[in-house]
């Protein structure tokens, strides 16, 4: 399988981005994780996107706050899926939404809400499940499973009233 690379800006990402390396280890996908930044380390950051092909990844993971330029400046480096996950440290994460989701057309960065690191790792593995039926099957289950939990929530909150 495809390795996933979870860049973050700042080690001060490290507790929202924890969330998407929790997801990827339940569904057995593996990933390594990086800290780079677009304006701190941009060279190194660029050199990781233009080689993340080559050695073996499928999908970027890319967390970053403030200006959020990482996610978009990965995607520059690479026609690898690049997933930008805009982190809450100023404005409410608005800044970070806006810098990370507003991309020039040619270079998209798929980007989820706000602290949304679950759902990064939840699309990332969508992303690489369609070529691994294996996988889609997890996801398949793990919806069956969530649905299952929350009807069954909906059966005992009368009893919460
Ligand atoms: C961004 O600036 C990082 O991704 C982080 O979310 C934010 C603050 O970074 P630190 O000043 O905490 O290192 O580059």
């Amino acid at each position: 399988m495809k390795k996933v690379a979870i860049i973050m800006g700042s080690t001060s990402d490290l507790p929202v981005v924890r969330k998407s390396a929790e997801v990827l280890r339940d569904f057995g996908i593996p990933f390594e994780a990086h800290v780079y930044s677009a304006h701190r380390t941009p060279e190194e950051a660029r050199s990781f996107a233009v080689s993340a092909r080559e050695n073996g990844f499928g999908v970027i993971i890319a967390a970053a706050g403030m200006a959020a330029h990482l996610a978009g400046a990965l995607a520059a480096g690479t026609t690898l899926p690049v997933i930008g996950i805009p982190i809450n440290s100023a404005l409410g994460g608005l800044d970070a939404l806006l810098s990370t989701v507003q991309m020039p057309s040619g270079i998209p960065v798929a980007t989820v809400a706000v602290d949304g690191a679950k759902n990064a790792a939840f699309l990332a593995a969508e992303i690489l499940a369609v070529e691994d039926e294996t996988l889609a099957k997890k996801l398949a289950d793990y919806r069956a499973k969530n649905a299952a939990d929350i009807l069954n929530k909906d059966g005992n909150v009368v009893n919460e009233l």
